[in-house]
């Protein structure tokens, strides 16, 4: 009676307190997301959840990331359905980790991919308004709450030559005009901060430079990342 009523509550709050310090990277396509997310792979309290590209790969066999650049229009809603399932997955996972360092975001979904492909008439109003519901329950009835984000700022140009270096088959027909749309888009939610709600403070890295300068500039601000005083 008594005793359990009370005791509920307080177990919830103590879960509150250990939930990880959570920390998102974002930025555009070949930004460097995966090579910061390597670099914080040696410490022991932080926990690295990979953004699942070779999952989107193989889908119960289906390949949704070339399905999404071979027909954009008619695979989109799929992909980023899917997309937000596996983002779900990662903010929800259990961790005994002081930190949780996650590549992307329910967040980035909505706001830069999905609404991207809105603003471009890829996706169908329609198909916009489901998965903008969905986002919306979510967001409403999970704890999906983050601490940081680290937003690795880039020049399309740049990326889009890192893009097609690293030649992922699937993204080779990409155009530039994507990837300026995709930066335009970044920086009015992180930078600029005028297009959808921010969810945490945002750290911005220079992330133009070559990826091996670009882990110097991540140490100087490592004590920030990883929640860790000076
Ligand atoms: N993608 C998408 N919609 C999303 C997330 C990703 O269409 N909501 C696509 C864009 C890319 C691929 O998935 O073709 C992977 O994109 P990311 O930028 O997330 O990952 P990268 O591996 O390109 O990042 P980086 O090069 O920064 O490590």
């Amino acid at each position: 009676g008594e005793v359990s009523r009370c005791t509920i509550p307080l177990l919830k709050n103590m879960d509150k307190q250990s939930k990880p310090f959570t920390v998102v990277v974002e930025g555009n396509i070949g930004s460097g997301k995966t090579t910061l997310l390597n670099y914080f792979s040696k410490f022991s309290d932080v926990e690295v959840l990979q953004e699942p590209v070779e999952k989107w790969r193989d889908v119960q066999g289906h390949n949704l990331l070339g399905l999404l650049y071979d027909n954009p229009a008619r695979w989109c809603l799929t992909f980023q359905t899917h997309v937000q399932l596996t983002m779900l997955d990662h903010h929800t996972k259990e961790t005994s980790a002081k930190v949780k360092l996650m590549e992307r975001s329910l967040y980035s979904g909505r706001y830069c991919f999905v609404e991207n492909l809105h603003q471009s008439k890829l996706m169908e109003p329609a198909e916009y308004s489901v998965i903008s519901e969905w986002f919306k329950w979510i967001t409403n009835n999970v704890d999906v709450g983050i601490d940081l984000i680290v937003y690795l700022r880039t020049d399309p140009k740049v990326v889009h030559d890192r893009i097609l270096q690293r030649a992922r088959k699937e993204e080779k027909t990409v155009p530039l005009s994507y990837i300026v749309d995709l930066h335009e888009i970044h920086e009015k939610w992180l930078h600029d901060k005028i297009s959808h709600p921010v969810p945490a403070p945002v750290l911005e890295i220079d992330a133009n430079v070559d990826l091996a300068e670009m882990l110097e500039q991540v140490t100087l601000v490592e004590n920030q990342i990883l929640n860790r005083k000076r």
